[in-house]
């Protein structure tokens, strides 16, 4: 039995499914999961010392690369400081100002510990704010596996094919309205049916747990004159694209000003670290200025701000915005291109640093298209690239990302063995 069996083998008797976290099972893939020893710069390593070209970055965060050495460094030092203090320590003050000077919405912030913890303080503020029931989300989006924002999932729950409501009551989950992404006619009649009673809009600017797909011109316009018509709130959930598509996320792309936006993921540089935040006067309903309560021991940890603080300021001083868009382009061509002389039919959904490859002749728009990819030719694409040294997100609907790490060179080398991937198939 090989070292990763071995260990996945133990795993499933301590952990259910043997994991933390459902994905990372491989199930939708087939084969053992891998289990991480190291990794560093673009670079993974499995238990059996195999090397992967890393197209994972751990779902997101790993925008510098595996183990940046200055980011390494700020958390080793705050750790002889202290891992936790359970009281507000001056790293907090310096990434929230930072937050509040980069992200064009945000005048205030409030530090959790992750991406789901700030959609579900942030629909909470939006209905203790607004004084409404109704939460809108999208087909295929994904917010974290907060109660409320389960019903139509992306990420695991599509992967999985998960109805997203089991232990979630049906009281709960009447009061999420599903629409359909790209969409704004939908959204309007929603809005003219039930406007009064809708506390907030919540959407990923950029949706990334069906797999990457873009908002058509109209669509993100259409739900901030909607939200703004019937005074409910707009909840941009940049988790995934805060830090990642431009210093001020997709809302500076796109010159949408959402009421509140969620971070975390890149915010964190690999540190767990999530984060709410909007205009004052909404924030100051946050407790303790205002009615809203949320709390958490470990919020605004040190090591997480540090690791913050650092990543940020990398990305400040490199702008590597443009570099990460070409290299990206460049990797996305090229499986396109390899695809194609095999003849097999494909659609790339590519912006900035993300990407997805769907095995299907339709343009993937919304969560039905991205749902008539291939996901039999998808397993063999995975287990394939793995088995040529590249990793990939073990599921159809989940993005790939790049970070400042991988070079033109690492690049030259994925292709390569993409392209034995794709003749093995
Ligand atoms: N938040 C990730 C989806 N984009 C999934 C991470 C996981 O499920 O482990």
């Amino acid at each position: 039995m090989s070292k990763n069996a071995e260990l996945f083998s133990l795993a499933k008797r301590f952990m259910p499914g043997g994991v933390s976290s459902p994905v990372r099972a491989f199930k939708s893939v087939g084969g053992d999961p891998i289990i991480v020893e190291r990794a560093e710069g673009c670079k993974i390593w499995d238990v059996e010392g195999k090397e992967y070209i890393d197209f994972l970055c751990s779902w997101g965060p790993i925008i510098l690369g595996h183990a940046h050495p200055e980011v390494v460094q700020a958390v080793c030092e705050q750790a002889h400081k202290g891992l936790s203090y359970g009281l507000t320590n001056p790293h907090e003050i310096t990434l929230a100002s930072m937050v509040a000077n980069l992200v064009p919405s945000i005048d205030k912030v409030r530090f959790v510990s992750s991406g789901t913890e700030a959609v579900m303080s942030a629909v909470r503020l939006a209905r203790g704010y607004t004084g409404r029931k109704y939460v809108v989300k999208f087909e295929g989006c994904y917010h974290g596996h907060y109660d409320s924002l389960l019903v139509s999932g992306g990420s695991g729950v599509a992967t999985f094919g998960i109805p997203g409501t089991a232990g979630v009551p049906e009281e709960m989950a009447k009061l999420t309205l599903v629409l359909p992404y790209n969409n704004p006619h939908a959204l309007i009649e929603a809005f003219e049916k039930y406007g009064e009673d809708i506390a907030c809009v919540v959407i990923e600017p950029v949706a990334g747990n069906m797999g990457v797909v873009l908002p058509e011109e109209d669509f993100l316009k259409a739900i901030e004159e909607q939200t703004k018509k019937y005074a409910s709130l707009l909840i941009f959930d940049e988790v995934i694209t805060g830090f990642r598509l431009s210093l001020g996320g997709a809302q500076e792309l796109f010159g949408i000003r959402p009421d509140i936006t969620c971070l975390g993921k890149v915010l964190g540089g690999g540190m767990p670290l999530g984060a709410y935040g909007g205009k004052e006067d909404i924030m100051n309903k946050v407790s303790p200025e205002g009615p809203v309560y949320q709390a958490g021991t470990l919020s605004g940890n040190p090591l997480s701000m540090v690791a913050g603080i650092k990543t940020l300021e990398v990305l400040i001083r490199e702008k590597p915005y443009k570099y990460l868009e070409e290299l990206t382009r460049r990797l996305a061509e090229g499986i396109s291109e390899l695809l194609r002389e095999k003849g097999i039919p494909h659609r790339i959904n590519r912006i900035g640093s993300m990407f997805t490859v769907f095995f299907t002749d339709q343009e993937v728009k919304d969560f039905q298209s991205a749902k008539s990819s291939d996901t039999q030719m998808f397993a063999r694409f995975f287990r394939a690239l793995l088995s040529e040294g590249v990793l990939i997100p073990p599921s159809q609907f989940e993005a790939w990302f790049l970070s400042m790490a991988h070079t033109q060179k690492d690049i030259d080398d994925a292709l390569e063995r993409i392209k034995k991937a794709i003749d093995s198939l």
